[in-house]
């Protein structure tokens, strides 16, 4: 491939001396996110029945809420606890899991990602004896996933969902590549637990491709996991990608995996729960309705695939991470979701070779950051924008739901969304510049598609909030101020009587 190609260009700030994540699994994790003051513990007895969710909910209306530790919950034999609100709206846990410096700004911490997610780190195995996930193992007729405090989240949720902050791991029949996802999971019985994953999702097409030859699909669900592992599986990568490649990748050191006490698909083995099991063909039963990252609760009840658990790992006193998925700021998807997302959409628009992208936003207020991609472009050649706004609607890692494209010129920073509105309103004629495109990539959970019939078939409004091409020159100037007078400002800011430091701005009148 010609490298010429692969880049949007980064700064030269460097995440390359970045040492490997100071942290090993969920428990190092959260004592680093504690001496940060990032975690809240919940010692109160809580009920996982809609209060623990209720608190989570409350707490998170806050966009800098903690992770919050709930470490006593009713009807709960183990001892487990519950984690929420992990990752969230947290710009800083999103850097402390990474290694990188919280005080970044987003459009910073975007590029850092960027450059993290180029490598692959392979995973490691470490035998059954020395992981932890091993500490205890039920098998056959003593599995009982009742055992666990497992939440149920709104009132009218059709159960008790297990998976929601889970990673899921499933392999494709023909090359073996082992994929990680985020799929949601309800519980059914003390063995039986619904998957549910929208089509096009690669967990999705691997049980397909195992049930077209007639075969069982194998499945590992983690229920307790480590963010970057979570983050991995949450995001797009390349559908022969392996995600846990990714993870060590964002972690800088690899993930350790185990062999399995059932199949062949290899487990995490510093997991705080795992379950092994099989889908089989045909098999499903009815899941849902979960209120969803859309703020409703998206999909009416339908039969979906059904894991039959043959295998149940868990460390004492395992810990379930679980998602609360809700209307922004209160959904798990935050901040972390935006920002690992915007990067990911810059690197497949930079293997396209797109020129002059400034930069990539999917603010996550946009139902998690699915509803809403922002790109800004230095407007290069007539046709820039039609295409910046064609190749960002259909990149791999940004197709899926995104229903507002936005292309803003170079001088409009994506992740503002004050500048962001400013464009729209004031370079965008909507006659002129908006395209629809239909019958797109989307999901049964859009709860605007009415009557549920019409799903999961989508569509996006490509809009054109950059000055138009023809009229550049002609285009009014937008006012700045001359940077000699900004300097002197500033110089003089405390002596105004001031008490701030006086904004840093980067745009100045053009003489
Ligand atoms: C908390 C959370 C819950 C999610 N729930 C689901 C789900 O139930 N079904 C689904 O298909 N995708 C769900 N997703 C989105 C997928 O995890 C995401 O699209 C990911 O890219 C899927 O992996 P894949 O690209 O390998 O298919 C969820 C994401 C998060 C962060
Ligand atoms: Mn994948």
């Amino acid at each position: 491939m010609d490298e010429s190609y692969k880049d949007i260009p980064l700064p030269p700030r460097s995440s390359e001396s970045r040492p490997p994540a100071a942290w090993r699994d969920l428990r190092e994790w959260i004592d680093l996110a504690e001496r940060h003051g990032n975690v809240h513990r919940i010692s109160a007895a809580v009920d996982p029945n809609e209060e623990l969710s209720a608190i989570t909910y409350m707490r998170t209306q806050d966009e800098t809420a903690p992770a919050i530790l709930f470490e006593n919950l009713h009807d709960n034999p183990l001892g487990a606890r519950v984690l929420t609100n992990m990752l969230g709206n947290s710009k800083e846990r999103y850097a402390l899991t990474l290694g990188l410096d919280p005080a970044m700004s987003i459009s910073a911490l975007i590029d850092e990602t960027r450059k993290l997610m180029r490598s692959k780190v392979a995973p490691v195995f470490v035998p059954q004896e020395s992981a932890p996930v091993n500490e205890n193992v039920l098998l056959g007729d003593d599995i009982d996933l009742t055992l666990l405090p497992i939440p149920k989240f709104w009132p009218e949720d059709g159960g008790r969902y297990i998976g929601t902050g889970d990673v899921t791991f499933t392999a494709d029949p023909r090359s073996g590549r082992i994929n990680a996802g985020v799929y949601r999971q309800m519980l059914h019985t003390h063995d039986r637990v619904g998957l549910y994953c929208s089509p096009g999702k690669h967990g999705k097409l691997d049980r397909e491709a195992w049930w077209a030859q007639g075969k069982p699909c194998e499945v590992v669900a983690a229920y307790g996991i480590d963010p970057a592992l979570f983050m991995a599986a949450s995001i797009v990568y390349g559908p022969n990608d392996s995600e846990i490649d990714a993870a060590g990748a964002l972690m800088g050191h690899p993930v350790e995996l185990t062999k399995g006490a059932f199949g062949s698909i290899p487990i995490p083995a510093r997991a705080e729960i795992v379950i092994e099991g099989v889908l089989r063909p045909g098999e499903m039963a009815d899941e849902g309705p979960l209120g969803e990252f859309t703020g409703y609760y998206g999909s009416p009840r339908s039969p979906q695939p059904v894991i039959e658990v043959k295998a149940l790992h868990f460390r004492n006193k395992p810990i379930i991470t679980a998602a609360l998925m809700a209307r922004y700021p209160a959904c798990e998807q935050g901040m972390y979701y935006a920002i690992a997302r915007s990067a990911r959409v810059l690197d497949d628009l930079g293997r396209m070779g797109l020129p002059g992208v400034r930069g990539v936003f999917t603010p996550p207020a946009a139902a998690s950051g699915f509803g809403m991609l922002i790109i800004s472009i230095k407007q290069q050649y007539a046709g820039h924008v039609a295409q910046a706004l064609g190749m960002a609607a259909t990149c791999p890692a940004a197709a899926y739901f995104t229903k507002w494209i936005i292309a803003v010129d170079d001088d409009v920073d994506p992740t503002d969304m004050n500048q962001v509105m400013w464009a729209l309103s004031t370079r965008c004629n909507p006659q002129d510049d908006l395209d629809i495109s239909r019958n797109t990539w989307s999901t049964g959970l859009d709860p605007s598609q009415f009557p549920a019939e019409k799903r999961p078939y989508g569509s996006k409004a490509l809009i054109d909030a950059c000055k138009p091409h023809r009229y550049l020159s002609q285009f009014p100037k937008s006012t700045k101020i001359r940077r000699s007078v900004y300097e002197g400002v500033a110089t003089r800011w405390a002596e105004l009587g001031f008490t701030n430091t006086a904004p840093a701005l980067d745009i100045f009148h053009e003489e």
